[in-house]
């Protein structure tokens, strides 16, 4: 992409409405723009970010057996009154009237309507399990939307739901979930830790919240230290044997959200210099809730022997917008954001440093065409600017590797390297560069891991 034919808008002064240093940095960067109360545009760079992090959340969903499909954000509010949430659930759910005067309702969640889909379908055990999901905007009208798209009122949140016929298989399915999680925020370069938590409006006695600590976090949480540095379990985990041992692997150290904190428990398992008392941002959670949905909804199966029961549940949500100013507060400095590969809007910048200099352009040129043609994901700084701006905005805007082409460094068919995260500067011949930003690329990209 040619910087000068892209949509980047970069703002040299930091918004005041913007609190914590995420909201700040994807403003000035250019992600987003702010429509109402908690609503946001996703400009172009921030918008390829999104797109990277769904992609990563599906990836993992669909290894770990899910389906994906798309049910509609306006839902009917019969289908809501049928599980009894559409009164409880309260002044966050946004209710609209269509011209027919029909209650319908911007969803929130997706419980009843999967629950919907399931029973006007499925009728016997040979077709469980069964884990469906989408990815799908939601409108919560959160009494106080804040810190950008860290807690907006319309959200983009992947969330799954998966069918069993007891109890002790629709456990097996929230571990398959609970893996692929921790799988998910890895490759996006994220330690997010699953805490005991507290099912809210969603419902069930089992649930996981997966905590990135941040000292910005709305969430207080305990946890044992080893809880950061554990192995992820390999892409090459067999999602149909048995995930029990690695889940109880992971829930075997304290770990829990404040609401749910035993403080006796805390201190009688975790060793005093092991205790972790932090601030977390909440990306993610998981839930089992068995036949709270499907026993009033009449979402039945039959059994072997004939019977019919109510399918056991579970519901698995991804804050997809909300992952993206998490990842940020994990990883910035003064200058500007650093993305980790793997999620980064562009994997390289090309700096090009006096454009319209014919050495100049001939070599930024063949650069792009060669880095392009190697399959990385390039941003071509060809706009005819002074290089200290140019390398002001590459910091700000934290694509990973930048390529730095010039006059001075030409004569010699040399050019810089500069890493953005830790600030190494490499001089190379400029036929080596390509292969050079390939090797270092290439292992980052978490993809194939
Ligand atoms: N139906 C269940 C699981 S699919 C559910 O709705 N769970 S949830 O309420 O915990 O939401 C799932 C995730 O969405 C949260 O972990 C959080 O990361 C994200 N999320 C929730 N509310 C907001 C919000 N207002 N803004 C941004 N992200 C949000």
């Amino acid at each position: 992409m040619r910087f000068s034919r892209y949509f980047l808008p970069v703002l040299k002064e930091t918004p005041k409405e913007a609190e914590i240093i995420s909201h700040q940095l994807m403003l000035r960067a250019g992600l987003i723009k702010q429509q109402a109360a908690g609503s946001y545009s996703w400009l172009p760079f921030g918008y390829k970010v999104l797109m990277k992090v769904q992609r990563i959340v599906e990836e993992e969903q669909n290894r770990a057996g899910a389906v994906e499909m798309l049910m509609p954000t306006l839902q009917s509010a019969d289908l809501w009154r049928e599980s009894g949430r559409y009164d409880a659930y309260g002044k966050e759910m946004l209710r609209i009237q269509d011209r027919h005067e029909r209650d319908m309702l911007f969803g929130p969640t997706n419980e009843e309507m999967i629950t919907d889909v399931f029973r006007s379908y499925v009728r016997s055990y040979k077709d469980l399990p069964l884990n469906l999901y989408h990815v799908q905007w939601k409108f919560r009208d959160e009494v106080r939307p804040r810190f950008g798209t860290m807690r907006s009122r319309e959200f983009l949140m992947k969330d799954a739901y998966s069918f069993d016929l007891d109890k002790d298989r629709a456990v097996a399915a929230y571990n398959r979930m609970f893996v692929a999680y921790l799988r998910t925020y890895w490759r996006m370069g994220l330690t997010a830790i699953p805490m005991r938590a507290e099912t809210g409006p969603i419902g069930g006695d089992l649930s996981h919240e997966f905590i990135v600590l941040a000292e910005t976090g709305e969430s207080g949480v305990f946890c044992h230290a080893d809880m950061l540095d554990k192995p992820i379990p390999p892409a090459d985990t067999d999602f149909r044997g048995d995930l029990t041992p690695i889940v109880q692997d992971w829930t075997s150290l304290y770990a829990a959200t404040e609401d749910m904190f035993d403080k006796a428990e805390y201190e009688a398992t975790v060793p005093e210099n092991k205790r972790i008392s932090a601030r977390g941002i909440e990306v993610g959670q998981t839930f089992y809730f068995g036949t709270k949905y499907s026993e009033p909804m009449k979402a039945t199966v039959t059994r072997p022997d004939g019977q019919e029961v109510a399918v056991h549940m579970g519901s698995y949500g991804v804050g997809v917008s909300r992952v993206i100013p998490a990842i940020i507060e994990a990883s910035h400095d003064d200058a500007g954001i650093i993305w980790p590969v793997s999620v980064a809007p562009f994997e390289a910048i090309l700096i090009s440093l006096k454009v319209g200099d014919a050495a100049t352009d001939a070599a930024a040129e063949k650069l792009y065409a060669e880095l392009d043609a190697a399959g990385i994901d390039v941003l071509y700084d060809d706009r005819d600017q002074g290089a200290g701006g140019k390398f002001a905005t590459a910091d700000l805007i934290g694509v990973p590797y930048q390529l730095i082409v010039g006059p001075r460094g030409l004569k010699d068919g040399q050019v810089e390297i500069k890493h953005r995260k830790g600030g190494e500067r490499e001089t190379l011949a400029i036929d080596a560069a390509v292969a050079r930003l390939k090797g270092l690329i290439e292992p980052q990209r978490r993809d194939q891991a």
